[in-house]
């Protein structure tokens, strides 16, 4: 591993994220948007919500119709997330146990609102869809989960708990986070990530974070997340057996 490389592992275990300043340069953020920009015009003009006043669009999974006009543009995306560079960034993130190599998930947009600002909740990506706090503690000690995404325009939405990947919730981050007022703007030791054009950021989709969503300025950032642990195995049961 070179020298950066071990900064960057040794940033991510102590603070669950790091920045790579000036990941891509002004040719290939131009390029890069103009794919993404193909699915949000796509998603805007279908509908009055997606891409208007959620946080982000998916490229992947639900969004793969928004690129039927310009399937490169898809191409242009999935090529930049499935990368031999974005994937040097997340080598020596697994736990002991787990496959190096990472699992794309999916891949969203982050854009602007195009209605009214609000605030996002704060959450653990585990917490979605399991509503047990105790098996929740259990993926969040033994798995890992990242996001990369890098800015395309300028980005300090994103607002992470440094250390907060690395171990369970205080009482206060729980009522917090699983309570009744879970935007509220004082989650204790909280910092804002700042992006320039261009930056990318990695940080571990189980780490207490959340973003606030405003109409200004312009916000469009690619974010793809990873996961390391083995795909659970599902099994199909015919009906009625
Ligand atoms: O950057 C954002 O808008 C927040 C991202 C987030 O909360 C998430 O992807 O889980």
């Amino acid at each position: 591993m070179s020298t950066s490389t071990l900064d960057r592992v040794a940033a991510f275990r102590a603070h669950g994220f790091f920045v790579v300043p000036a990941f891509i340069d002004a040719g290939g953020r131009a390029e890069l948007r103009r794919a993404c920009d193909v699915a949000l015009s796509h998603a805007r003009a279908l509908s009055r919500e997606t891409g208007h006043s959620t946080p982000r669009i998916s490229l992947l999974t639900d969004g793969v119709t928004c690129f039927q006009d310009d399937p490169g543009a898809l191409e242009r995306i999935a090529a930049f997330v499935g990368s031999a560079r974005v994937c040097e960034l997340l080598s020596g993130l697994a736990r002991p146990g787990e496959a190096d190599t990472p699992r794309l998930k999916d891949a969203h947009y982050y854009h602007e609102q195009t209605r009214r600002d609000w605030d996002g909740d704060w959450h653990r990506d585990s917490q979605f869809g399991q509503p047990d706090p105790e098996i929740e503690r259990a993926v969040v000690a033994t798995t890992t989960s990242v996001h990369f995404r890098v800015a395309l325009e300028a980005d300090d939405r994103l607002e992470i708990v440094p250390g907060s990947h690395a171990r369970w919730d205080t009482l206060e981050e729980l009522r917090i986070r699983r309570g009744a007022d879970r935007a509220t703007p004082d989650m204790p030791n909280a910092v804002r990530v700042a992006l320039r054009a261009g930056d990318a950021c990695v940080f571990h989709a189980w780490s207490i974070h959340r973003a606030t969503y405003l109409r200004e300025p312009p916000r469009r950032t690619l974010d793809a997340l990873y996961a390391f642990g083995r795909p659970t195995v599902r099994r199909w049961a015919p009906p009625g057996a």
